[in-house]
């Protein structure tokens, strides 16, 4: 018999057998359907501590959920397309796939090797192109039925490398690979409709309240930006190439009498043709160039400089018929509203610092309040002055008032604005999903026919430092046949934003190997939708925006039955970050100020931080976020190694709830693997005792008083899991029963019925968590069947019963003692045990007893005075 505990004796083996029997297959059978999933990763090569963390969460919640009798799914697959494969060929001439493949392999492994119980029946790459010619299914579809479109947008562009940069592929406005400033270019560049769900994606919102953290639904809520509003035309005083008038978006009709300028995006289509003819034409032209080649990142942030150029031509006010000068300024955006603003300097801060720029007239039409700061503009609500017949009025209701008189006389009406773009899918790169289209001279784009789908990414290609993706210069992938003229055509060679393949990938674990289309709809129902989805909220608004979305159009596409919720996850919960100090030495090299150190290249020497190979001591800074560029990382394999998984998954969900930050220590780590050793020497130490099994009647006190906080702990740590998924208190109930459990020394075989009870139900309690130390030990007493697969405990409602009650015995006013009394305990009873107390006799020496009431199970109050 093994009695000291080794993880690593252990892991491997109940590792197999729940491989071996099955145990996380998910059948396909709607009854007790429970959908418990974690984001899945990107195969960087190694996991992380998030990734630990995220996972035990997942996986603690997915054993829990299956022993209460539910039919989980519980799968795991790879979001395998992606920049960094690209840059990992370039940099180890590796092929990405390749490299993809072997990253995946090994995170594969280092999973397993963690106890996660996944179906990995279920698991695909996001690469493969069984997924991804789903996903172009989808987007022909899509573009069949107008969610997908094709316009001209600004790109990235390097003039050095001659070639079109993503997002991340920009460091500061420079280009990351030859460090040149980056600008904007047109391209023609594919979209999706997000727009078109713009107010149902809003108000789907307001259903996952309480079931979605607030952050995030804030973060979605501000992302979609919804305004309410007014469009005002303001008409030209001389016509433009036919051209009339100039709408603008505001939210403050209210202040229309205040406007003193209009301001146009250096894009909106009035912005050049304002200016031809007049004679700052040439000047103009200069400037909208200069503005549509800046960063478009820079010219949105508000602190920026505002600036801009007179056009040389007016508007006429649409209420009091002044001339209104027009503008062209850097802070106004193209994509939002109309690409138009009417200024209002008195009210608006950007269009006042504009107005002081350019000496512009500033005319307040909302009186201040008398605090109000005279050199900023004021921008509340307030009584309307200045402004003709509206003079006196609240500007709320001056809004409704003037946007109905502009109705009337058809000079504009009331609307809604969103933030919310299209979604921007075009990516520049290799490594993706090919966008299924052609280009033709003669048909224009193409769609793939279905029946040619999918286009498979070609692995033949040569990846350089030059740039550009190589699909252009892949010969037989570019150069096909136009499929409605069969003359040649050029195949396009972008492919999808890797969001797009994330966007779905919770519908297919549900039918993983449906050939007929993305998901079998019948299966697909049944499982959606996902009951807990966890992951961290730096995906607040992409992906899970994204995912919203695409869920909506599977419905509406048909690829979901119409029934469909169409919240694609019900509960979400976002889990905090793994931090860790950070310790460095001062480099002496004048290059680099500091060197960080890996934790592991430290160790404590009588309190001090040194480096282990020469003892120098290094500085310790923070507790942050476990990053590369810190060097703050604990390495899972590492902590796996020595202590074991079973450790390392108690350790991250003990330490914090799980959406607070878990701050790295060693002794934290120490602790949870005390408490597993603990666990381990109690059964050894206890086992002929604990096999045999006996009658629990005529339990003593202390046996009954320990049914009561086994009991008590089952529901707390149901509890704490199911309602509050409150792990790090589900942890700590069961240290506190182990506690009870050494505490107690049984004296008869009844005894020892409650303490087996005991450990049998502790073990239970503990098998989402330390699956295998569980395991071992339920076997270890006898147990025939896996406990992955037993029956979560249910609290006895009769052990829970107390028999005894602690009652407080108040004298005069003040509590003097507390006393246990039977349950069921009469007055008289427990006046004659209050009297016995010595504290009370004290209390009562030499006084008499003028009242006495007990309020059953209570109180017990007693007034008294000087005995004569
Ligand atoms: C006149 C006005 C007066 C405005 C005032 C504000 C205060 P939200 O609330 O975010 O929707 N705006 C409209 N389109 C714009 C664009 N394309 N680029 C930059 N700014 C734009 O903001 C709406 C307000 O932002 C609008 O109301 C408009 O300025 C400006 F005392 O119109 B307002």
């Amino acid at each position: 018999m093994e009695d000291a505990y080794h993880a690593d004796d252990i892991e491997k083996k109940w590792q197999r057998r729940w491989a071996e029997q099955n145990v996380f297959s998910a059948e396909n059978d709607r009854d007790r359907k429970a959908y418990i999933v974690e984001m899945l990763p990107y195969p960087s090569g190694r996991i992380h501590m998030g990734h630990v963390r995220n996972y035990s969460i997942g996986d603690a919640i997915a054993r829990f959920t299956r022993m209460r009798g539910q039919n989980v799914l519980h799968p795991m697959g790879w979001d395998a397309f992606g920049m960094p494969a690209e840059n990992a060929a370039i940099a180890h001439h590796r092929h990405p796939r390749d490299w993809t493949l072997q990253n995946i392999a090994q995170m594969r492994a280092q999973m397993q090797r963690l106890g996660f119980g996944y179906d990995w029946e279920r698991e695909f790459a996001t690469c493969d192109p069984e997924y991804y010619r789903h996903e172009q299914e989808m987007f022909l579809r899509m573009l069949e039925a107008g969610l997908a479109y094709r316009k001209n947008a600004l790109a990235n562009w390097c003039e050095s490398c001659q070639t079109v940069l993503a997002n991340e592929q920009v460091e500061d406005g420079l280009c990351w690979r030859c460090s040149s400033p980056v600008s904007q270019r047109e391209l023609a560049q594919w979209f999706l409709r997000t727009t078109h769900y713009a107010q149902e994606l809003l108000d789907g919102l307001d259903e996952l309240a309480g079931r979605w953290p607030d952050k995030v639904l804030n973060a979605q809520r501000n992302w979609i930006g919804r305004s309410i509003g007014a469009e005002v035309k303001f008409k030209l005083q001389n016509p433009v190439d036919g051209i009339t008038e100039v709408a603008v978006f505001t939210t403050r009709a209210d202040t229309l009498y205040g406007v003193t300028f209009l301001s146009l995006a250096a894009e909106h289509p009035l912005a050049l043709r304002l200016a031809q003819g007049t004679e700052t034409a040439e000047r103009v032209a200069a400037y909208v160039h200069k503005l549509q080649h800046e960063h478009k990142a820079q010219r949105s942030v508000d602190d920026t400089h505002k600036e801009g150029i007179f056009t040389g031509r007016y508007a006429v006010h649409p209420l009091s018929g002044d001339l209104i000068p027009i503008w062209i300024a850097n802070f106004v955006l193209m994509d939002y509203g109309t690409g138009a603003v009417m200024a209002v300097p008195a009210h608006d801060q950007r269009d006042l610092d504009f107005a002081r720029t350019y000496d512009l007239p500033i005319r307040q039409v909302i009186a201040p309040p008398a605090h109000a700061r005279s050199d900023e503009a004021y921008t509340g609500p307030g009584i309307m002055i200045n402004s003709a017949g509206f003079d006196g009025t609240p500007s709320e209701t001056g809004k409704t008032r003037i946007t109905e008189l502009l109705e009337m006389r058809e000079l504009g009406r009331s609307t809604v604005s969103y933030r919310l773009r299209d979604w921007l899918i075009s990516r520049q790169r290799y490594w993706g999903t090919p966008i299924p289209v052609i280009h033709c001279d003669r048909d224009g784009v193409v769609p793939v026919p279905l029946g040619d789908l999918p286009v498979t990414l070609p692995l033949d290609v040569t990846i350089t430092q030059q740039g550009g993706s190589p699909l252009a210069l892949h010969p037989s992938f570019v150069q096909v046949q136009c499929p409605k003229c069969q003359q040649p055509a050029r195949r396009e060679t972008d492919t999808f934003d890797t969001f797009v393949e994330s966007s779905w990938y919770l519908h297919r674990y549900t039918t993983p190997h449906y050939a007929d289309g993305p998901v079998d709809p019948i299966i697909a129902k049944a499982w959606l939708p996902v009951d807990l989805y966890i992951g961290g909220d730096e995906h607040a608004v992409m992906h899970l925006m994204y995912a919203r979305f695409w869920h909506r159009v599977m419905i509406d596409l048909g690829y979901l039955p119409a029934s469909t919720p169409r919240e694609f996850a019900k509960r979400l919960l976002t889990q905090g970050m793994v931090c860790h100090e950070v310790y460095f030495s001062n480099d002496t090299d004048v290059h680099r100020a500091k060197t960080y150190h890996y934790p592991s290249e430290t160790e404590l020497r009588d309190g001090v931080r040194v480096l282990k190979d020469d003892g120098r001591p290094v500085e310790v800074g923070p507790v942050i976020k476990m990053s590369k560029s810190k060097n703050n990382l604990i390495d899972p394999d590492e902590l796996v190694a020595k202590y074991g998984a079973d450790t390392a998954r108690l350790f991250v969900l003990f330490a914090a709830p799980p959406e607070g930050q878990v701050d790295w220590n060693d002794a934290g780590v120490e602790g949870m693997h005390r408490f597993l050793k603990r666990i381990w020497r109690y059964v050894y130490t206890n086992h002929d005792n604990l096999m045999h099994s006996r009658s629990q009647e005529e339990t003593t006190p202390a046996a009954a008083a320990l049914r009561r906080i086994i009991h008590q702990t089952i529901m707390r740590v149901t509890h704490d899991i199911a309602e509050r998924l409150q792990l790090n208190t589900a942890v700590a109930a069961q240290m506190e029963m182990l506690n009870a459990l050494l505490a107690f020394k049984p004296q008869t075989d009844a005894d020892w019925a409650v303490a087996q009870e005991g450990i049998d139900v502790l073990l239970r309690l503990l098998a989402p968590f330390a699956p295998h130390v569980a395991e071992e030990l339920h076997a270890v007493l006898g147990g025939k069947n896996l406990i992955a697969t037993r029956q979560w405990p249910v609290a006895d409602e009769a052990a829970l019963q107390q028999d005894h009650v602690e009652v407080p015995i108040q004298i005069n006013g003040k509590v003097r003692a507390r006393i246990r009394v039977a349950i069921g305990a009469t007055e008289n009873e427990v006046r004659a045990a209050a009297l016995k107390e010595p504290r009370v006799a004290e209390h009562l020496h030499d006084k008499q007893i003028l009242k006495a009431l007990y309020v059953p199970g209570r109180i017990l109050t007693l007034v008294v005075r000087e005995a004569r």
